[in-house]
């Protein structure tokens, strides 16, 4: 035990992306005012996913609540909340959520140079058990000369200037990397600011857990079932632990932090897969690079797709660089 006085540093995200910046002569303040944005659309989401039951803001929307007012399911809830604290940052051109069909380009008046990419809450069907969910953004910058358009946001992964989460378990951990390697924060309630817990997360570069909806193996094409054979029956009879929670922001956690994989395959059934390219498969991506891990579709980096619809569906495998370059084996 350590006798001297406790740490007086503490380090938030705010002041961690401000001197980041800073140290890369980056520093117009314009950044770190749309991570506010983002920060305090997190808080917001933690506290409520806290309180959901209680509240009930569980359920279907339109039930109304004492106030007269329709309550809105939390998802929505914290869709209209993102975009309002991000529009009014007066730092962004264009939106894509999840929940809305169009891009939002935003009005001149509180139009900026940044354009966020996210899904509010993912994995909400799991909100009613209480598992972990998560709010997951990608950032990009407009293009020179663009006052905000789809085509700033139809843009390569590796193209983003910062991608992160928000996972909402036993904490809020918001997870982030403005391409300088990955940080995690996690939110003390007491004072209402994320602090960073996890500095510089490296995810090992083999790890001994996979993490696929493997109820879909009547469906998944070779390269994947055979795959799996070999983590499941391997020669040196130490079969891999399978770890899935169904929610993305999870399940990427856990990867990060232990190593392994992650998948959401194509399959006969769906295509694509599941999973979201712009606000889902490249922030994951973005960030497991950074962490020194591998993102990719099975037969190409996930971070060099061209995007050609803002909410297309890609093929997702990730995690640590052995074991993705393992699978990547059955594919060639
Ligand atoms: P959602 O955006 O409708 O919540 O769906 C995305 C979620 C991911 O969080 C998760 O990885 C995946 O769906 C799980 O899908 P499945 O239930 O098919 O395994
Ligand atoms: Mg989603």
């Amino acid at each position: 035990i350590e006798n001297g006085p406790p740490k007086a540093e503490i380090i938030t995200l705010t002041s961690h992306v401000l001197s980041q910046q800073q140290r890369h002569q980056m520093a117009t303040g314009d950044l770190t005012l749309l991570l506010t944005a983002i920060q305090t659309t997190c808080k917001f989401i933690a506290t409520n996913v806290r309180r959901a039951s209680l509240l009930n803001l569980i359920g279907v929307a339109g039930t109304a609540n004492v106030q007269g007012e329709d309550q809105k399911k939390l998802d929505i809830l914290s869709n209209d909340i993102m975009i309002n604290s991000l529009r009014a940052s007066g730092k962004c051109a264009v939106l894509v959520s999840e929940e809305n069909e169009e891009a939002i380009i935003i009005d001149e008046g509180h139009r900026g140079r940044y354009c966020v990419v996210f899904d509010p809450l993912d994995g909400s069907s799991n909100i009613d058990a209480g598992v972990n969910i998560g709010t997951i953004f990608g950032v990009y910058k407009c293009e020179e000369g663009s006052t905000g358009s789809i085509k700033d946001v139809l843009r390569k992964g590796s193209e983003m200037q910062v991608a992160g989460y928000c996972m909402y378990g036993s904490s809020a951990n918001l997870v982030i990397s403005t391409g300088q390697g990955v940080d995690g924060y996690t939110l003390d309630n007491g004072i209402g600011e994320f602090i960073l817990t996890h500095p510089n997360i490296r995810i090992p570069s083999r790890g001994k857990i996979y993490s696929f909806n493997e109820g879909n193996s009547l469906f998944f094409h070779e390269p994947v079932v055979k795959y799996l054979e070999s983590i499941k029956y391997p020669s040196n009879g130490k079969p891999y632990s399978a770890r899935y929670i169904g929610s993305m922001v999870a399940d990427v956690h856990r990867t990060l932090l232990y190593g392994g994989i992650f998948g959401y395959p194509s399959d006969k059934k769906s295509k694509n897969g599941k999973l979201r390219l712009l606000y889902e498969g490249f922030p994951m991506a973005f960030l497991t690079e950074q962490a020194g891990g591998l993102a990719t579709t099975g037969t190409q980096r996930l971070l060099d797709v061209q995007p050609t619809d803002i909410h297309q569906r890609i093929p997702c495998f990730l995690g640590s660089k052995e074991d993705v370059e393992d699978l990547l084996k059955f594919f060639q």
